[in-house]
């Protein structure tokens, strides 16, 4: 009997001991807001919107003046996030809402390593990396998907809000659909008898351009054509109270592991359709009033965490999939109510544009038992999300794994400055950063049209262009005539990296 006690008090001990160790890694959460601008929080100088929530984190956190998404599109730069490459060597573009996942089942991922590590992975919100293998049928099992590279559980916006299918899909399914009336989508063709834009402008409560003007679901046309699903439709105003409930749920299903969420907001993006009640929160209408409504959301999640006495032990990354953009295919007064408001701050370009404010975006660190309260200028990208973390929890990269990602987690914890000696940033030209300088790479293709109509500076050209940036943060006096022999040093280590 006593022996027997003994033995007890051993196995509780031990597992005490096991629950101990696993539960030594913290929580990760990344926020990834979508389209948001250098200059579009408070705590980096926005004019038109106040981000109280955002700005607590960057006061009791890291708050990164030089970190980049992958590429100044979304596709991209999540391709990245997630596989620590480099997108062009994917040829990752911006995908159609019915493409195939971007993403090979067999590719080592963030959340597949982390649930190595020991984690519970979820994603809930904006996906756009495809889904299947081909042909997506939307009434069966959609696959593959996030669950089969590395994610336990997901609640997705399938590509973008302005893309049809305009319904969520959890882990396989369509949410909510009525087998009597099955998804058919098309991005050729019109499919079933739905209203478009183009042909019932009078039903739109926002007016859009010709690409956004195919099928209208909840009053506003889409990208794209879709028929069936009526039952499943989503109604965009609610994707802010929905997508937190459901990241929520995600962090109570069991307490036994750490989690890593990703939690992929559909904001800013297009159409920006905020709930009523943000509606005038900032000076700029939607734009703005959806910004508010993102810092709602980050509001919540640090709450659930700390209701849950779980804050001390969860680092939240906040950032954005690429630099911001005002008019992006709907008339929602995006330009007219700037006012003084920056969207990227100091820096040149926005979204699609190779300039600094392409991908250098607004990126905090908050992890309240570990991370002091800082600013940090080290060179950082999120395709070294993948090698920090990896760091932080344990895991060995392998050779081949994650092949762009370089361990910065020094840098990530505000501990050390010392970010990457050389970076390339992506659009729809590549550049590479090496201390002070710039270099644009210069390209034989013309613009595509649609590009052209964007009022952004892309920075696409057919001349090299080197820039100082120390000098000339804003990237307006070209220095390639002056500075031929750093123009080809660049031009040819630019060459290397891509090849490697
Ligand atoms: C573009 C869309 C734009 C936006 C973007 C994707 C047109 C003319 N423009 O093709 O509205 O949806 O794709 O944005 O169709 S992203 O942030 O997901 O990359
Ligand atoms: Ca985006």
């Amino acid at each position: 009997m006593k022996y027997y006690f003994l033995l007890l008090c051993l196995l509780g001990l031990f597992r005490f001991e096991a629950g101990a160790q696993e539960k030594k890694h913290p929580n990760i959460i990344i926020l990834y807001v979508d389209d948001l601008g250098y200059g579009d929080v408070g705590c980096y100088g926005a004019k038109g919107v106040k981000t109280p929530n955002i700005d607590k984190m960057a006061d009791n956190g890291l708050m990164m003046t030089d970190a980049h998404c992958a590429a100044a599109m979304c596709t991209p730069s999540r391709f990245s996030l997630l596989t620590g490459k480099y997108a062009f060597r994917n040829k990752a573009e911006i995908l159609p809402g019915d493409a195939p996942l971007l993403i090979r089942p067999e590719t080592p991922t963030l959340p597949s390593m982390l649930k190595k590590a020991g984690y519970r992975t979820g994603v809930v919100g904006k996906w756009h990396l495809g889904l299947g293998n081909g042909t997506v049928d939307w009434n069966e099992d959609i696959t593959p998907g996030p669950l089969e590279i590395g994610f336990d559980y997901s609640f997705l916006i399938p590509a973008t809000g302005d893309r049809v299918p305009t319904v969520f899909v959890e882990n396989h399914r369509v949410v909510g659909l009525d087998p009597n009336d099955p998804i058919t989508v098309s991005y050729k063709k019109k499919v079933g008898d739905d209203p478009t834009g183009i042909e019932n402008p009078e039903m739109l409560r926002v007016k859009a351009d010709p690409q956004h003007s195919n099928t209208i679901v909840n009053g506003v046309s889409r990208i794209g054509y879709m028929a069936g699903g009526k039952q499943a439709r989503w109604v965009d105003e609610e994707f802010p109270d929905k997508l937190t409930e459901k990241a929520i749920a995600f962090m109570d299903t069991d307490k036994e592991k750490p989690f890593f969420l990703y939690y992929s907001f559909h904001d800013i993006h297009v159409p920006r359709l905020p709930h009523a009640r943000f509606t005038g929160a900032s000076k700029m209408g939607p734009r703005g009033d959806a910004i508010a409504q993102v810092d709602w959301v980050v509001g919540e999640i640090v709450k659930a965490l700390e209701v849950r006495g779980i804050a001390e032990e969860t680092m939240i990354i906040f950032s954005s999939d690429n630099g911001p953009v005002l008019d992006d295919g709907y008339e929602d007064q995006a330009e007219e109510l700037i006012g003084k408001h920056k969207p990227g701050g100091p820096f040149k370009g926005g979204k699609y544009s190779i300039y600094e404010a392409g991908t250098r975006v607004p990126t905090i660190v908050y992890w309240p038992s570990t991370i002091k309260s800082g600013k940090s200028n080290a060179l950082f990208t999120q395709t070294d999300l993948y090698a920090s973390l990896a760091e932080l929890t344990g895991q060995t990269v392998e050779d081949g794994e994650a092949p762009d990602s370089e361990n910065h987690l020094q840098v990530l914890l505000g501990v050390s400055e010392e970010g990457r000696t050389e970076l390339i940033e992506e659009a729809f030209v590549l550049a590479l950063r090496q201390g002070d300088w710039k270099y644009i790479a210069p390209v034989e293709n013309d613009t595509p049209d649609w590009l052209k109509n964007k009022k952004v500076a892309h920075g696409i050209g057919n001349e090299p262009q080197l820039y100082n940036l120390r000098k000339d943060p804003k990237e307006q006096k070209n220095l390639a005539e002056g500075y031929p022999e750093k123009v080809a040093e660049m031009q040819q280590r630019l060459a290397e990296l891509v090849k490697q």
